[in-house]
């Protein structure tokens, strides 16, 4: 049988050790079995650490171009040898860094110099953040400089070149632009995936960024710290602020605009002493009871008055919320339904930290043992979906577990309760439950984080 050939592309990256020993080692360990042969590679460059803990190690970064006639998942498994083989140990490490030596594989192209794709859980090709990471780019450039990348259809030259003029990212300061800037696009016949965010932007807004990019012709995102939607004053202003750094990131992950605005500016000639009347307040609906409706008297009420404000300007085909704020995202299909069911809403998983603490921007408030404190939340509903997946059903007692699983010392707890995901009811269900979501609220060092979970999913 003829094997069939392709060429790989993959990017070298450390900052433990002795990166430019590491990077020789590997690649020998690489050409050593002789059904790998490497065709070029970058010089190596150092880079400042992006993301990742504070104040890790600068980087080095390099690229190689091999050819070889495995198939792609046999050479990632080569790669993950060879990482283990010098030295990284993936059960002790930190996400996102400090290595000893990572090797991502970045994109395989057949025989025909088509790219081939790959979506499965431990391999996805093209390398879904390539593009996004200059880290990558700077090296690959060197050896690839002509390839075209599949997500922004530029070659590794311009994607470079454009990162660096600020990813086309337009920063618009007030709703009126925006709103002008949408028109526009929409009559060039674009689509518009919308991100409303209150700014201070982490891994799980990134995440809802790239899929509305993905999913329509252009990506925008609003920062804006509504406070229509906070019932403590303290809180309001304590929320972390950072809209150079959010444009930034912005910048990186494909998206096409970013606005922010004020009050005033959002609800013009509608504010009464500054206040927002309730003559133009939005009715949150039927799910905006109970739970956070409680705990938060008002809250939703905000929230979906900005969200249709928001909504007005962007004039969105899908709109994009993380399934973290579960019971937002029922207000929010609440508001679009009123609305004749424009945009579509798209709820998004939760993304989590390496020790399942659900990412948020107040996460950025805990201190050290606060932060480990926050770890109940995820560990409580991970045990009771257990529970249910072990085959519990009863209301009362998937609740208790759910309670005592965050009942801990510096945990003041608001609430700890079932719902069915698909029937919101204000007060908990009773008896034998069919589909079930945990939801808790905890203060924790004086910062209130929330967190949920349905218990199907992925056992469905
Ligand atoms: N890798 C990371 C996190 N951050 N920064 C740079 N400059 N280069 C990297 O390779 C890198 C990083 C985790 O894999
Ligand atoms: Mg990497
Ligand atoms: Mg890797």
């Amino acid at each position: 049988m003829v094997r069939s050939r392709i060429t790989a592309a993959i990017a070298l990256g450390a900052n433990v050790g002795v990166p430019e020993r590491t990077f020789k080692r590997a690649l020998s360990l690489l050409e050593r079995d002789g059904d790998i042969q490497i065709l070029r590679r970058s010089r190596w460059h150092g880079t400042g650490a992006v993301g990742g803990p504070a104040e890790q190690p600068d980087y080095t970064n390099g690229a190689v171009l091999v050819e070889t006639t495995i198939a792609t998942a046999a050479l990632l498994e080569r790669l993950h040898g060879i990482e283990a083989h010098l030295g990284r140990d993936r059960a002790r490490e930190e996400p996102r860094g400090p290595r000893v030596l990572d090797l991502d594989l970045l994109y395989a192209l057949d025989e025909e110099g088509a790219a081939i794709t790959e979506g499965g859980p431990e391999l996805r090709l093209p390398h879904p953040r390539m593009e996004e990471r200059p880290f990558v780019l700077g090296p690959l450039k060197e050896i690839a400089a002509d390839q075209r990348l599949p997500r922004s259809g530029r070659t590794v030259t311009e994607q470079l070149a454009f990162l660096e003029e600020g990813g086309g990212l337009a920063r618009l300061d007030s709703p009126a632009e925006a709103r002008a800037w949408c028109d526009a696009a929409r009559a060039a016949g674009a689509s518009i995936g919308f991100v409303p965010t209150m700014g201070a932007l982490h891994e799980g807004h990134l995440e809802l960024v790239r899929r509305a990019a993905m999913e329509n012709d252009l990506a925008c995102v609003s920062v804006f710290v509504n406070p229509l939607q906070f019932n403590d004053a303290t809180d309001l202003e304590k929320y972390p602020r950072d809209f150079a750094g959010d444009a930034a990131l912005l910048a990186q992950v494909g998206c096409a605009m970013v606005f922010t605005g004020s009050l005033e500016a959002f609800f013009p000639g509608e504010l009464v002493e500054g206040e927002l009347p309730a003559a133009s307040h939005v009715a949150p609906g039927p799910s905006a009871a109970g739970l956070e409706g409680d705990f938060r008297p008002g809250h939703f009420d905000g929230v979906a008055t900005i969200v249709d404000r928001l909504f007005d300007v962007v004039e969105p085909n899908r709109a994009y919320f993380g399934a973290k704020d579960f019971q937002q995202c029922l207000v929010v299909q609440h508001v679009a339904a009123r609305r004749g069911g424009q945009p579509e809403i798209v709820r998004c998983p939760t993304v989590r930290e390496a020790a399942g603490v659900a990412m948020s921007s107040r996460n950025a408030l805990l201190d050290g043992a606060s932060r480990s404190r926050a770890e109940v939340l995820s560990r409580a509903l991970f045990a009771t979906k257990a529970a249910w997946a072990a085959g519990e059903r009863d209301a009362a007692a998937l609740s208790r577990l759910l309670r005592e699983g965050v009942s801990m010392p510096g945990i003041e707890v608001e609430y700890a309760e079932v719902r069915d995901p698909e029937v919101w009811t204000a007060n908990a269900p009773e008896g034998v439950m069919e589909r079930a979501v945990g939801l808790v609220a905890v203060n924790v060092g004086g910062v209130r984080l929330i967190d949920n979970m349905e218990f199907d999913e992925g056992t469905r």
